[in-house]
C-alpha cells in the first residue's frame, strides 16, 4: 500500500496544536467531501476542539442525512479567528469558494485531499492521489489521533467511501476501501437504508421523466451503436421535473448492450439545446462536443447549441457517426 505521501502525522500535529478549527468542504458539494468534513468534526469533538463546519455552496437534500449537516455555515467574511484552517477532499483553492478566505485567518492551514491534480495549496498538505475516497484518509487519520469509530462516524465516512467509488464499481476501488468496510460493518452501519437514500431514492418527478426519455430511445447509425433519447420542454412540464432531474438519464442510454456512444438531447426552459453525450473507452466525446462549442471528459461532455431539438439532434449525431466510423480513438 502506498502511503508515504499521506503525510497524516503533520495533518495529527496541527490539529494537537489547535483548539478552535474551521473544517471546509468544497464547492458543489458531494458525499465524500460532506462525509469528511462532518467525520472530522465529531472527530476533533471527541477531542476537545471547537469545531466550525464551511461549505460556500447548498448542501443536497439527499446528503442532509450526514450527522451534523445542519452545521455547515456558508463563510460571509466575518468569521475567525481559527487555531486551524482544515480542507478535505478541496483539490485546489478555487473549490474553496468564499471559505478561501479563511486563509489569511487562521494561524495554521492544512489540507487533506485524494486528488492527484492537487497544486498543495496549504501550509501542510496530506495528499494521496491514489486513494478511492478522501474518507479513507479520515480514517487512517483516526487511528494516529487514537479516536475510536462510532455508528454515526462509519455513516459518514461509508457515505465518502461508497459515493466516490460509485458505489464500490469505480476502477479505482481498492482492497484498503473493503478493509475499512469491513470495519465500519462492525460498528452497526445502517447499510441497506444508506444505500437506498444515496443510490436508488429518487423523486417521483425524476422517475416519471426517466419513463419519458426510456420511451424515446432510439438506435442510430452504422450497427446502431449510437443510443439517443430526447426530452421536450412538454416532457419536463407533463412530468413536473427541473432541467437538472435529466443529467444522469443518459447514463440508461450508454448501458444499453452494443452501445458505443450515447446522448441525451433536451430542450432547455431557456429555448436552448442542451445535450449530455457518453462513449465506452476507446470512444471518446470529449472532441466531438468542442466542435459544438462544449467540452468536458473524455467519455464524458456536455453541448449547448442554439436550434430546434430535430436539427440540432441531427448535426450532433452525423459528427458521432463520422467519429465511430473513423475509428474515433
Ligand atoms: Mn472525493
Amino acid at each position: 500500500m502506498e502511503t508515504t505521501n499521506r503525510n497524516l502525522e503533520a495533518v495529527a500535529r496541527c490539529i494537537r496544536e489547535a483548539q478552535t478549527i474551521a473544517v471546509v468542504s468544497h464547492v458543489n458539494p458531494d458525499g465524500d467531501t460532506l462525509g469528511s468534513a462532518t467525520a472530522m468534526r465529531m472527530i476533533l469533538e471527541a477531542l476537545g476542539k471547537d469545531v466550525t463546519l464551511f461549505c460556500d455552496g447548498k448542501i443536497p437534500d439527499q446528503l442532509s442525512f450526514l450527522p451534523g449537516a445542519e452545521l455547515f455555515r456558508v463563510p460571509m467574511g466575518d468569521e475567525g479567528p481559527f487555531d486551524l484552517m482544515l480542507a478535505v477532499d478541496v483539490s485546489d483553492e478555487k473549490r474553496l469558494g468564499s471559505a478561501a478566505g479563511l486563509k489569511a485567518k487562521s494561524r495554521q492551514t492544512a489540507q487533506i485531499d485524494h486528488h492527484s491534480t492537487n497544486p498543495q495549496y496549504m501550509n501542510v498538505n496530506s495528499v494521496d492521489g491514489k486513494a478511492p475516497a478522501n474518507c479513507i484518509l479520515i480514517r487512517e487519520l483516526m487511528d494516529i489521533l487514537k479516536v475510536p469509530v462510532t455508528t454515526y462516524i462509519a455513516i459518514c465516512l461509508y457515505t465518502g467511501i461508497s459515493t466516490d467509488t460509485g458505489n464500490f464499481a469505480f476502477g479505482s476501488t481498492n482492497a484498503e476501501a473493503f478493509r475499512i468496510m469491513s470495519d465500519l460493518m462492525e460498528h452497526d452501519l445502517p447499510l441497506a437504508k444508506l444505500n437506498r437514500i444515496l443510490f436508488r431514492v429518487k423523486s417521483r418527478e425524476q422517475i416519471r421523466l426517466l419513463g419519458k426519455a426510456l420511451d424515446s430511445l432510439r438506435f442510430c447509425g452504422e450497427d446502431d451503436r449510437i443510443a439517443v433519447m430526447t426530452l421536450t420542454q412538454k416532457d419536463f412540464e407533463a412530468c413536473g421535473a427541473l432541467s437538472e432531474h435529466a443529467d444522469t438519464i443518459v447514463n440508461y442510454a450508454m448501458d444499453t448492450q452494443h452501445t458505443d456512444m450515447a446522448m441525451m438531447a433536451r430542450e432547455s426552459h431557456d429555448g436552448k439545446i442542451k445535450f449530455s453525450l457518453r462513449a465506452r473507452e476507446p470512444f471518446r466525446v470529449d472532441d466531438i462536443a468542442g466542435q459544438f462549442g462544449g467540452g468536458g471528459h473524455p467519455q464524458a461532455s456536455g453541448i449547448t447549441m442554439d436550434g430546434t431539438l430535430e436539427e440540432c439532434l441531427i448535426k450532433v449525431l452525423r459528427v458521432m457517426e463520422a467519429s465511430i466510423a473513423s475509428g474515433n480513438q
